[in-house]
C-alpha cells in the first residue's frame, strides 16, 4: 500500500507498506517518489515499532491520580466523551466558550487531520481561537512583508548551481532528502557554503563553514551588501528594472563595512569579503534557508534582509540561482483550504486570539478573562515543544483546569490530562499530505485497520460533536467528501494511484526572474514603507537581541543557549521516548567550550545544572568531545523528552517566550543562561 508520511519534515517522503494478514510487516521507502526516490529515514524506518508499540495508547484514558502524575485508567469512549462533554457544557455556561482553548500543531501534515474539522468543531464551540505559529509563520510572513508573497524557488533547483549558501538550516539533518540534490551540484564544481553558530553535521560535510555568533547573521548579510555596492557588483539591469530603493540600500550599508560587522559576528573580515565576492561573481548562486533562523527576536528581520542578495546579483533570473526556503504555499493554488472552515457554526460570538506560543503565560495568567478553564492538545507536545515549559507545568497542574488531549503515547503533555483519547498513526488513516521542502503533493492511502480503539482526528471530531449533541451537518462531514472539496486543482485520481503528484506549477519556476514580485508596485522594494510604517525600519537593520550575545541580559547570564534539532532518530519530540531511538542519541547534554568549562570548573562527563530565572535542566556536560560549539554559547539539544530526562525537563523549561518581531513566532534561540557542577554527584560516561 503506498503512503506519504505524515511527519512535521520538509522532505514528506513516499512509502510502500506491505500487510500481511491485517498487519503491517514492513515499510520501504516508494522508489518512484521523485523526490525521496526510495529512502526514508532513521526515524521513519522504524515506524513500525511506533505503531505495534507496547506503550501506545490504545483506548480512552481517564485520569486517576495527581495531575502531571501519569496515573489513569482505562475507559470506555462513550464514558470519555460523556466526560469530556459535561465538563466542557460546564465551562461554557460557567464562563463562556472563550474560556476553551484549542492547541494543535503539524503533528501530522496530512490536510484532514491537522486541520478540517477541528476548525468546525471549536468554532460551534464559541472557543477561544489558536493564532501564532512556533514554526515557519515568521520567515513566511517576512517573505511576504519583503517581496510581496511567500513564494521562492524550487529547493530541487539547487542542483544547477555554482555556488551554494546553506544558510541557517541543517540540510544533512532536516532536509536529508535535498542532500543528494546538492551533492549533484558538487559533482558539477559547486561550493557548498554553510553559515551557522553551530558546527551541525551540514557543516562537517561543506566546503566552507563560517560560524557567526548567534543572531548576528543580519550584520553579515549588510556587509555583503556593502561589498557588493562599494566593489559594483551589481546587476543593474536586474536592478533598475526590478527594483526599488537601492540608492537609499547604497547609502544605508555604506556604514556597514566588513570589520564594523565582523567584530559584531565575531568572524574575520576577510571572510565577509571574500564570502560577498564569491556570492556575487558565481552564477549561478543560491541561497537556502528553512525554519532555524527564525526563531529569535530579530527573525522576520532575517529574512527580510536574506531576500535583497539575490534582488541585488540578478541570483534570480538564472535556474539554480536565486533564493529558497520553505514552498508549501505553492499548493494553495490546487486546493481549497478555506472549504475546511465553518466560521457561521460561531453564530456570532466572540472568539478571542490566544497565542499557541505562550500556553505556559494563557494557562497561568490572571490577566485573561476569562480564564482558560479547558484545553485540547492535539498533534502536538507543548509541555516540551513550547517555550517556558515551567509555566505550562504550572499551568496544566491547575486543579480547575481541564485538559483533554488526542495522542498515540504518553507524551510530557498527555501525562497533564484529564482524559486522553487514542489517535491513530499514519498507516490507519486516509488522508492528502501536503509538502513544504519539493513541489510534489502526496496521498497515503490507510494500510491497516484503527490498533485498539484509536481513531483518527476527523473521526474524534465528529463524535465529540454528537457528545455534544450538536446536530449540523458540516460537524459529521465524512473525509472522503472533505477531501472531495478540498482537492481543487489537481488529477485525483492520478495522485490516488501513485501516491504523488507534481503539482501543476512550471517546471522552469524561477519565480522572479523577469521581477514580478508581488508588491503593489511589482518591484523588490529595498526601501519598504510598510515595515517602516510598523516600526521594523525603511531599510533592513541590525538590532542586538535583549537576550542575546552583548545583549542587556547578558550580564546577569553570559552564555546563549542554543537547543536545535540535532536527532538523527526523533522527529521534534517524536520517536525520542522509544529505547530503539533514544538509546543510541544517548541521553540529554550540554556542550559547553573547554574554556568555558574550565572557567566554572566542569570536568568533560560531569552532571551539570544549566538554568536562568525561567528554570533548570540537569544534563552531562560534553566539553572534550565536542568542537560545536564556540566561547560564549552552549547547546542542549531540543527534541528529549521527560521520560529520558534526569529531572524531567526539557530545555524548554529555559526558552525564552519573547515574540519575533513579526510574523507571530517565537524567540527561542535567543535565550542566555549560565552553567554550573551540580555538587558531589559526579558521573563519567
Ligand atoms: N531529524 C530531524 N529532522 C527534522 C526535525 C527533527 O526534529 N529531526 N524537525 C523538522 C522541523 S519541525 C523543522 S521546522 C525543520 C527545521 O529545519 P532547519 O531550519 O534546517 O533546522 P533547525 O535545527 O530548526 O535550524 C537550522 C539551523 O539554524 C541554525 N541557527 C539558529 N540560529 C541561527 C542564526 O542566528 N543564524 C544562523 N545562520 N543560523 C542559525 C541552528 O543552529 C540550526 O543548525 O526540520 C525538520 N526536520
Ligand atoms: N527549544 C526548541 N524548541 C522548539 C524547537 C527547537 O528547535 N528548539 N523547534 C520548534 C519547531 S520548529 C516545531 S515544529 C515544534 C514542534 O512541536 P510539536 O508539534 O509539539 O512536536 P512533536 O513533539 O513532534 O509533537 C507532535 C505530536 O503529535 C502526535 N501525533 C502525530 N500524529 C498524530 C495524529 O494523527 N493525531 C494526533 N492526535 N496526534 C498525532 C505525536 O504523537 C506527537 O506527540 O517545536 C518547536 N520547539
Ligand atoms: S520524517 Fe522526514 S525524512 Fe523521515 S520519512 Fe518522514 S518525511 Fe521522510
Ligand atoms: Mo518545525
Amino acid at each position: 500500500m503506498l503512503g506519504t508520511c505524515h511527519h512535521d519534515c520538509p522532505d514528506s517522503c513516499g512509502w510502500e507498506v506491505t500487510v500481511e494478514g491485517g498487519v503491517a510487516v514492513k515499510i520501504r521507502g516508494n522508489p518512484a517518489h521523485p523526490y525521496s526516490q526510495g529512502e526514508l529515514c532513521p526515524k521513519v524506518n522504524r515506524i513500525l515499532d511506533r505503531v505495534y508499540s507496547p506503550d501506545r495508547i490504545l483506548t480512552p484514558l481517564i485520569r486517576d491520580g495527581a495531575k502531571g502524575e501519569g496515573k489513569f485508567r482505562q475507559a470506555s469512549w462513550d464514558e470519555a466523551l460523556a466526560l469530556v462533554a459535561t465538563r466542557l457544557d460546564d465551562v461554557i455556561t460557567s464562563w463562556g466558550g472563550e474560556a476553551i482553548v484549542p492547541w494543535g500543531d503539524a503533528g501530522t501534515q496530512g490536510s484532514l487531520m491537522m486541520n478540517s474539522l477541528d476548525r468546525r468543531f471549536f468554532a460551534k464551540l464559541g472557543s477561544s481561537r489558536q493564532v501564532d505559529s512556533l514554526c515557519g509563520g515568521t520567515a513566511a510572513y517576512a517573505t511576504v512583508t519583503a517581496i510581496g508573497s511567500p513564494l521562492t524557488c524550487d529547493p530541487l533547483d539547487v542542483r544547477y548551481s555554482k555556488l551554494v549558501l546553506l544558510w541557517g538550516t541543517n540540510t544533512k539533518l532536516t532536509n536529508r532528502h535535498l542532500w543528494p540534490f546538492i551533492e549533484e551540484a558538487r559533482a558539477n564544481g559547486a561550493k557548498v557554503v554553510v553559515i551557522d553558530p553551530v558546527r551541525t553535521i551540514t557543516a562537517d560535510a561543506a566546503d566552507q563553514f563560517i560560524q557567526p555568533l548567534p543572531g548576528t547573521d543580519i550584520a553579515l548579510m549588510l556587509a555583503m551588501m556593502h561589498v557588493i555596492i562599494r566593489d559594483d557588483l551589481v546587476d543593474h539591469d536586474y536592478v533598475s528594472n526590478h527594483t526599488s530603493g537601492f540608492e537609499e540600500l547604497a547609502a544605508h550599508v555604506a556604514e556597514w563595512t566588513p570589520s564594523h560587522s565582523a567584530a559584531i559576528c565575531g568572524i574575520e573580515a576577510d571572510v565577509i569579503e571574500t564570502l560577498a565576492r564569491e556570492y556575487a561573481t558565481t552564477t549561478p548562486a543560491f541561497i537556502r534557508t528553512l525554519i532555524g533562523a527564525e526563531h529569535r527576536e530579530h527573525g522576520a528581520q532575517f529574512f527580510r534582509t536574506i531576500v535583497c542578495l539575490p534582488s541585488l546579483t540578478g541570483a534570480w533570473k538564472l535556474k539554480g540561482g536565486g533564493y529558497s526556503r520553505s514552498v508549501g504555499s505553492y499548493v494553495n493554488d490546487f486546493v481549497n483550504d478555506s472549504s475546511f472552515d465553518a466560521p457561521h457554526l460561531a453564530a456570532g460570538k466572540p472568539r478571542r486570539p490566544i497565542s499557541m506560543n505562550t500556553i505556559g503565560w494563557a494557562l497561568t495568567t490572571k490577566e485573561l478573562n476569562p480564564p482558560v478553564k479547558a484545553l485540547f492538545v492535539y498533534n502536538g507536545n507543548p509541555v516540551a515543544t513550547a517555550p517556558q515549559a515551567g509555566l505550562t507545568m504550572q499551568g496544566l497542574s491547575r486543579e480547575d483546569l481541564f485538559t483533554v488531549v488526542s495522542e498515540q503515547f504518553m507524551t510530557d503533555t498527555a501525562r497533564f490530562a484529564d482524559v486522553i483519547f487514542p489517535a491513530c498513526t499514519q498507516l490507519e488513516q486516509d488522508d492528502v499530505v501536503t509538502a513544504w521542502g519539493h513541489l510534489y503533493l502526496g496521498y497515503n492511502h490507510k494500510a491497516i485497520e484503527p490498533v485498539g480503539e484509536s481513531v483518527p482526528n476527523t473521526e474524534l471530531w465528529r463524535r465529540l460533536s454528537r457528545a455534544m449533541g450538536f446536530t449540523e451537518p458540516e460537524l459529521f462531514e465524512s473525509d472522503d467528501s472533505l477531501l472531495e472539496r478540498y482537492l481543487t486543482g489537481v488529477d485525483v485520481d492520478t495522485l490516488r494511484r501513485d501516491a504523488v503528484i507534481r503539482l501543476p506549477v512550471p517546471d522552469d519556476l524561477r519565480p522572479y526572474a523577469n521581477g514580478g514580485f508581488a508588491t503593489t508596485s511589482g518591484r523588490h522594494e529595498f526601501a519598504n514603507a510598510e515595515l517602516e510604517r510598523q516600526g521594523h525600519g525603511r531599510l533592513p537593520r541590525f538590532a542586538t537581541a535583549n537576550e542575546g550575545p552583548a545583549g542587556p541580559m547578558s550580564t546577569t547570564y553570559p552564555l546563549v543557549l542554543m537547543s536545535p534539532k540535532t536527532h538523527q532518530r526523533f522527529l521534534n519530540t517524536s520517536y525520542s521516548h522509544l529505547s530503539a531511538h533514544a538509546d543510541p542519541e544517548g541521553e540529554m547534554y550540554c556542550d559547553i567550550t573547554a574554556d568555558d568549562a574550565r572557567a566554572r570548573g566542569i570536568q568533560d562527563g560531569e552532571l551539570v545544572r544549566v538554568f536562568n530565572d525561567r528554570g533548570s535542566v540537569e544534563v552531562v556536560a560534553r566539553v572534550a568531545s565536542t568542537t560545536r560549539t564556540r566561547p560564549g554559547m552552549v547547546i542542549v539539544p531540543f527534541g528529549w523528552t521527560w521520560s529520558r530526562t534526569r529531572d524531567k525537563n526539557t530545555v524548554n523549561v529555559l526558552t525564552s517566550d519573547t515574540p519575533t518581531d513579526w510574523g507571530g513566532g517565537v524567540a527561542f534561540y535567543d535565550t542566555l543562561v549560565q552553567v554550573e557542577a551540580v555538587p558531589s554527584r559526579h558521573e563519567h560516561r
